[in-house]
């Protein structure tokens, strides 16, 4: 079993301490963090779901996988996010309200940190005022959004509208992300973008900087 394989499954049956050793190994070894999170961990939590979705996972199991996807995703992080550099745009981002899912925003995050955005974090479970706040205190350029369940998802535009309401919408970009969430969603919501995954929503802030 490679490295790759070996890591995943240890993600999937939420053996952090192995999942934590096999990626210092697959780092030593040379293993490029991107392709690691691509070929192991990002598999890992969707055979994960599937399992959750027949039966043969429970929320413990879910619990015990995300634990281990989020100690792997805090060793590549320092190889994700090369040591200084110059700033080039600000994001808010933050899991919509009612959703504690933060994976994914996590990765979504590191990867904007490692292509130079400042990103302030607002958590999980944030309201749409929380976000009309942010903006107002940080004056980003980007709000990212991102929500896991069909529930949650509207919330996004429950946000885009606050931001509407309090004057802010003209002023940001929206990017919006995660599992549920379409192209034609984020049509539909107005929002200004729609990232299928981490390297897309940085491809689109980049983007929009450079508009
Ligand atoms: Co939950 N969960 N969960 N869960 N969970 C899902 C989402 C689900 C699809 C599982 C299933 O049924 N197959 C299902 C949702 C069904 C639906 O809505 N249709 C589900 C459910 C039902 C639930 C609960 C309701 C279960 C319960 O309690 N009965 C509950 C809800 C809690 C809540 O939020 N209020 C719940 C709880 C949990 C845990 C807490 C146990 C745990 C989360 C831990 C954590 O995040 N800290 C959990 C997990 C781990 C999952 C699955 C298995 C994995 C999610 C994940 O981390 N994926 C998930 C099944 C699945 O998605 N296959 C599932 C890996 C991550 C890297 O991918 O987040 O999709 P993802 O991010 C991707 C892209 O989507 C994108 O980039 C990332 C990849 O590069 N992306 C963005 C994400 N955000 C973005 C933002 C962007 C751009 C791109 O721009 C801003």
């Amino acid at each position: 079993m490679s490295v790759i394989d070996e890591l995943q499954n240890a993600v999937e049956t939420g053996n952090r301490l192995n999942a934590e050793a096999l990626t210092r190994q697959a780092l030593e070894a040379g293993e490029d963090a991107g392709n690691l999170i691509r070929q192991a961990l990002i598999p890992a939590m969707a055979i994960v779901g599937e399992k959750f979705k027949n039966g043969e996972y429970f929320v413990p199991e879910l619990l015990v996988a995300s634990r281990a996807m989020r100690a792997c995703l805090g060793i590549l992080r320092p190889a994700l996010v090369p040591g200084a550099f110059q700033t080039i745009g600000r994001v808010v981002i933050g899991t919509v309200r009612g959703d504690l899912h933060d994976i994914g925003k996590n990765l979504v995050k590191i990867m904007l940190e490692g292509a130079g955005f400042e990103v302030i974090d607002l958590g999980v479970d944030v309201a749409p005022e929380r976000f009309v706040e942010a903006v107002r205190d940080h004056q980003p350029q980007i709000v990212g959004m991102s929500a896991l369940l069909t529930t949650t998802m509207l919330s996004m535009p429950a946000t885009i509208d606050a931001l509407r309401t309090a004057a802010l919408r003209d002023r940001v970009k929206v990017i919006v992300g995660g599992a549920p969430i379409t192209d034609s969603f984020a049509d539909e919501i107005a929002a200004d973008g729609y990232g299928a995954d981490a390297y897309a929503a940085v491809e689109l802030a980049k983007r929009f900087i450079a508009a």
